[in-house]
């Protein structure tokens, strides 16, 4: 009889390759021995280390996917869901970090810039010497990105830019950012240098979730930037998607991550904590609730290797990165609370860490469409009718 394995019971270490494997165990021995260590007290002090970026850079972390000739390790998607799911098993603003560079900055520069935009930019920021951040969101534009306000005019060699974006990741420690205005009327992309005179990027203040993550505003006042800042090949909201399919498998595989964690916590002090003279794993409720965490989990990897698969053979539909994004964060936010509920009133400590994973789940079950905005566009997909407006 073939053994049950408690942590992996589909054996999903079996369906993965080789290679994908070695690159899965540096991303997990460098969160593991690096990042863990530093997280009790980012979190706390709401702070990122600039260095993290470079050290995953040199680790091959950023930008995975892309051309070796750009600083890439031409992995395939698969290999960039487990990168993913090792970092946010420690952080869900770590894979913030790493997935707006990687799926948000790098893969529009790659797949809608020209050459010179290219190779000015992709290896820089592979190394994580440069940081880029996105610009989509709005103040008064958040799921219905159509609406944006921010606009670009035509001016002598380039264009100005107006405007403002909220909530954006990395934005006040950038150095380029990705902005999405609307010239005469259509959606472009802009590669936007965070010197450039009337840009700036306040900080937003007070987070409760994502801490260890930089969130922030961009301010547009009259930026002037060159004919050469303009992305070429992207025009309307398909660019931004574009951009945004990716991120969205990327976060499916993360929050599975950080789920793995806080099911682990959960079993291990169920299993060490005593009440009524038994450990809290012997309770019939407890078992349930570790048993819920661990179907939920096991489903929800198998789903995302499906859909890694999918499209690394290049026959993804885009409905099944919102069936994986939604699952999986819908899902790891239940599995953080529950998990800090198992761990009673040491579930509220940071020492913890369980009580930082639910708060951050909240955000990334917001951010790159909400659970509700990702059940409308299946609906849309399902009945052919769309029920946004
Ligand atoms: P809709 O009519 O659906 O589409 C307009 C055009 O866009 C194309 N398109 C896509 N293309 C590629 N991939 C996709 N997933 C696409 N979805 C749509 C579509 O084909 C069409 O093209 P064309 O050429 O015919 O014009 O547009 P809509 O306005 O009805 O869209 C509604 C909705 C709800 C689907 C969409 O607006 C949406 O997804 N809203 C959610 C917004 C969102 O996800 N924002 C994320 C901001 S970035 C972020 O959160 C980063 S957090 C990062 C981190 O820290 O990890
Ligand atoms: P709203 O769109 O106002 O939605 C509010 C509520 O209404 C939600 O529950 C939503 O599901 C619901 N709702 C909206 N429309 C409908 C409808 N038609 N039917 C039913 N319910 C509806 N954006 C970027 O561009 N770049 C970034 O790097 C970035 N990073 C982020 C980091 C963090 C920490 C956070 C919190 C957000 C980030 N975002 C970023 C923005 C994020 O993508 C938006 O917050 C998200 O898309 C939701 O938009 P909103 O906040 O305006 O909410």
């Amino acid at each position: 009889l073939a053994t049950f394995q408690w942590d992996d019971p589909f054996d999903l270490e079996s369906q993965i390759t080789g290679e994908e494997c070695l690159i899965r165990d540096t991303a997990r021995d460098y969160c593991q021995s690096s990042l863990m260590p530093r997280v009790l007290l980012a979190a706390r002090h709401e702070k990122l280390d600039r260095e993290i970026m470079t050290e995953m850079g040199a680790l091959g972390l950023l930008g995975a996917t892309l051309p070796e000739a750009y600083g890439g390790a031409e992995a395939g998607h698969v290999a960039y869901g487990l990168i993913a799911r090792e970092v946010e098993r420690v952080d869900s603003g770590y894979r913030s970090a790493m997935s707006v560079q990687s799926s948000l900055v790098m893969h529009p520069i790659y797949a809608y810039g020209d050459d010179a935009q290219r190779s000015r930019y992709l290896p820089e920021l592979a190394a994580g010497r440069l940081i880029g951040c996105f610009g989509l969101t709005e103040p008064d534009h958040g799921s219905d990105p159509d609406g944006m306000r921010t606009r670009a005019d035509r001016a002598d060699g380039g264009y100005r830019l107006n405007g403002s974006k909220m909530w954006i990741t990395n934005s006040p420690i950038a150095d380029i950012a990705v902005v999405w205005a609307k010239l005469d009327g259509v959606i472009r992309g802009f590669i936007v240098e965070a010197g450039a005179n009337g840009y700036s990027a306040p900080k937003i203040e007070g987070k409760l979730a994502l801490r260890a993550s930089v969130t922030g505003e961009i301010v547009l006042d009259d930026v002037f930037v060159p004919e050469t800042a303009l992305l070429p090949n992207a025009q309307g909201l398909g660019g931004p998607f574009g951009c945004l399919n990716k991120a969205r498998y990327g976060i499916s595989w993360g929050a599975l991550g950080a789920a793995e964690f806080c099911w682990h916590a959960a079993r291990q002090y169920a299993l060490d904590r005593k009440q009524f003279g038994q450990p809290l794993a012997a309770t019939q409720l407890i078992q349930r609730k570790l048993v819920e965490m661990q179907v939920e989990i096991t489903l929800g990897l198998q789903a995302c290797l499906r859909v890694g698969r999918l499209l690394d053979e290049g026959r993804c539909p885009v409905a099944n990165i919102s069936i994986v994004k939604r699952n999986s964060c819908g899902k790891a936010l239940a599995i953080a609370r529950e998990a800090r509920d198992i761990h009673g009133g040491n579930g509220i400590s940071d020492e913890f860490h369980v009580m930082r994973h639910a708060c951050n789940l909240e955000a990334v079950n917001t951010y790159e469409g909400t659970h509700d905005i990702h059940a409308l566009i299946l609906g849309r997909a399902q009945t052919g009718l769309a029920a946004f407006a």
